[in-house]
């Protein structure tokens, strides 16, 4: 088990895009594990692959209060989409930013669990909307696509100021301690 960096908006590399898992073997299971202890200790309620630099198909979301409820998706494929909903939406990539987004208001995903077999998940409220955040992930999109340039660009110049704490130069991942 161990605590992934996630990268921050305007990192280019939240703008890659996911290839699907081709088998859903030990190595993805312990890239969902580590993504699930990343997710809970940073306080989110999903959390895409992407976000830890790593492109490839995989979310973990939890969006139940007592933070026992963990949901896997790899290779998740969106199958319905009805209505239209707005919500606040935050991301862990784009820290202390809150802002409307409109989304599908119910949907159904097809996607593989942790063991790789085949679930269908029909969700509403936080977790369709949820789902969609993390799947936008996946294609390399951000909820503040969806903002006015000029938002998306105020909060750019704001979060370039300010410094990661999980910045490069003090990042320890690569001393042989354990
Ligand atoms: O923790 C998170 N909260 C949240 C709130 C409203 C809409 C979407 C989200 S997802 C976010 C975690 C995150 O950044 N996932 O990619
Ligand atoms: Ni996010």
């Amino acid at each position: 088990m161990a605590l992934l960096d996630i990268l921050h908006f305007p990192d280019p590399r939240l703008r890659l895009k996911a290839v699907p898992v081709v088998t859903v073997d030990a190595d993805v299971r312990a890239i969902v594990s580590d993504m699930l202890e990343t997710m809970y200790d940073a306080l989110g309620i999903g959390l895409a692959a992407t976000q830890v630099n790593i492109q490839q198909q995989i979310i973990v979301i939890d969006v139940s209060s007592e933070k026992d409820a963990p949901i896997c998706l790899i290779n998740p494929v969106i199958r319905t989409l009805e209505g239209s909903e707005e919500m606040q939406e935050g991301c862990l990539s784009v820290p202390g930013y809150f802002e409307n987004v409109t989304r599908a208001e119910r949907i159904v995903v097809e996607a593989l669990d942790e063991n790789g077999a085949k679930q269908e998940i029909a969700a509403d409220e936080l977790l369709a909307v949820c789902i969609q955040h993390e799947m936008d992930h996946l294609e390399g999109k951000l909820f503040v696509d969806y903002l006015s340039p000029l938002k998306r660009q105020r909060i750019k110049k704001k979060l370039e100021k300010t410094p990661s704490s999980k910045s490069p130069s003090n990042d320890d991942s690569h001393s042989s301690a354990s």
